[in-house]
């Protein structure tokens, strides 16, 4: 018997000598707020990465631009200096331009078309673009439909945008869509808007209801219209450096959690969809809710054949007939 316990206490010792199984602490950064379609996302991506990796690994999180506002931390996976990033494809043409096609207003006919886009071979063959930048892009997750804002006056009709300063994000498609339709586009980081907005720097901005909710901007924004007039996708990146030094078992498990991740980012944004007016409203916001997007369009016509010409009005047929 004596000897049994002995023999227990040398190998609880010889377990207790043994290093700990190393874990690997990631950083992961996000310019909006926690509590917003993204941050329920990175804390999901969070939780599944170190369930599914047995503690090997564990995430990080940093909000509302604690790390810097959406380019910069692109550049920071390439650099290095930052591990991953859930972002708009606000300034992602920067980096891979073919994917500003998918900014292309009016594109999408509703939440179901740009999720079935983006989760078919179109989308997936789009993440594939991003390796030779050295950025792993996990997934697509979603900002949603952009709605614009302004403090000076209601927008019925495109004729109500023009000469509006409108805070725009670094994108290519966007400001020369918005110019087309006579606004002064001003283009800057998130996480500088509040503040621009505050300041009367520029008149109004547009963004998702999800956004706008989670950034408050009902506190510096008078009057929205629900023109829905651009799908807004979002992106799970990741270092390619180092998910490169992922066992095949770990890559599995980054992709499957970033899945996980998109699910709960959907979600959220499907109940913000349903709550959102109201809760604006209610804070004092005068909304738009049904206006003509035909007359939208119409403005927009000289800009999609232009757009057509850059990116081959086949490709974006092809998106927009998908089903
Ligand atoms: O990704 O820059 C923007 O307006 C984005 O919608 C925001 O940063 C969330």
């Amino acid at each position: 018997m004596r000897i049994i316990g002995m023999a227990l206490i040398a190998g609880a010792a010889t377990l207790a000598a043994l290093p700990a199984a190393a874990q690997t602490t990631l950083k992961m950064n996000i310019a909006i707020a926690q509590n917003s379609h993204y941050g329920v996302a990175i804390d999901t991506f969070a939780r599944e990465v170190e369930k599914r990796t047995n503690g090997r690994y564990k995430i990080q999180n940093f909000y509302a631009g604690a790390l810097g506002a959406e380019r910069e931390s692109i550049e920071g996976l390439q650099l290095g200096t930052l591990d991953l990033t859930m972002t708009s494809t606000g300034p992602v043409p920067n980096f891979v331009p073919d994917v500003a096609i998918l900014d292309i207003p009016f594109l999408f006919r509703d939440y179901g078309h740009a999720r079935a886009v983006l989760d078919g071979p179109i989308g997936q063959d789009m993440l594939k673009k991003f390796d030779a930048k050295g950025i792993t892009a996990l997934a697509w997750g979603e900002n949603g439909f952009r709605h614009m804002t302004n403090s000076k006056r209601p927008i019925n009709s495109p004729d109500d945008v023009k000469g509006l300063k409108m805070r725009t994000m670094e994108n290519p498609v966007h400001i020369q869509a918005y110019r087309a339709m006579g606004i002064i586009p001003t283009p800057m980081a998130f996480t500088e808007v509040f503040t621009a907005l505050q300041q009367g720097t520029v008149d109004g901005q547009e963004n998702p209801v999800s956004v706008i909710t989670s950034a408050k901007l009902d506190q510096v924004q008078k009057y929205m219209t629900l023109t829905g007039h651009v799908y807004s996708p979002a992106l799970i990146l990741m270092s390619k450096a180092q998910f490169d030094k992922l066992s095949p078992a770990d890559k599995q498990a980054f992709l499957e959690s970033a899945k996980e991740a998109v699910k709960v980012n959907r979600a959220r944004i499907d109940e913000d969809e349903k709550r959102a007016v109201a809760d604006l409203r209610a804070k004092g916001m005068i909304i738009v809710e049904n206006v003509d997007k035909t007359k939208f369009q119409a403005a927009l016509a000289p800009t999609f054949v232009d757009l057509g010409k850059k990116f081959g009005q086949d490709n974006i047929d092809r998106i927009k007939d998908y089903k």
